[in-house]
């Protein structure tokens, strides 16, 4: 049995829905973000950056960050073609695609979310979290360009949309606007073509019960 631990709405999503596609059996355990027990000297023991998710592997060990996790499901259950085959140029491109979003669009959510902890005292907070948003919002866009339809690699559903589709839904850093006013309908077609899947409806609704 794989563990996850994290919240709903959180990157615990992207970790759940590798595993629910995969057919992997697991099980959440809830983290609460809003009472901040991803500090709790538990979670901080899985994970000593205090961030979720944090996977439990059968075998006890942990794996974090988010893309490590849903790489490590894509190994464990080749069947399920999470990934296209090695040395394909479809791979290449799931590779730059799951790089870019880890790199480039995830650490932003945090000075979002927690804008606070890189402004220190003084009130620079508003003005930083609405320069991130934009910059999270230009980078989103530039995966909204990227998709080739319908999934974002062509024709075959994988962790590159999976990972896109959570960024898209994330009211707190997007913001509700972006989220629900149709400015990124190809992501948005991925986002319900997931939700519509069999072995991801609750996953869905567990993450993004407003949408
Ligand atoms: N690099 C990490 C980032 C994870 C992350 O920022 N998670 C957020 C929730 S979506 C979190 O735990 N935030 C709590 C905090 O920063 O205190 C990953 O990819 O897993």
């Amino acid at each position: 049995m794989y563990i996850v631990f994290g919240d709903k709405g959180s990157g615990a999503f992207s970790a759940e829905a590798a595993l629910a596609e995969a057919g992997a059996p697991y099980e959440l355990r809830l983290v609460s973000l809003e009472k901040d027990e991803q500090h709790t000297p538990e979670f901080l023991a899985l994970n000593p950056t205090g961030k979720m998710p944090a996977l439990r592997l059968p075998n006890g060990e942990i794996v974090t960050e988010s893309l490590a996790i849903m790489l490590t499901v894509a190994d464990r259950y080749p069947d399920a073609k999470l990934l296209p085959p090695v040395g394909t140029d479809e791979r290449t491109r799931a590779y730059r695609w799951l790089s870019f979003m880890a790199t480039e669009i995830y650490p932003m959510v945090e000075i979002s979310d927690y804008a606070e902890r890189f402004t220190g005292k003084g009130d620079q907070s508003g003005a930083l979290r609405a320069t991130v948003r934009e910059r999270i919002r230009d980078r989103v866009l530039v995966v909204e360009r990227e998709i080739k339809g319908p999934w974002f690699l062509g024709s075959e559903l994988s962790l590159v949309d999976i990972y896109a589709a959570m960024f898209s839904r994330w009211r707190g850093s997007l913001g509700t606007e972006w989220v629900t006013g149709g400015r990124i309908a190809r992501l948005d077609a991925i986002s319900k073509s997931l939700s519509e899947r069999p072995r991801l409806t609750e996953v869905w609704k567990r993450h993004f019960w407003k949408d």
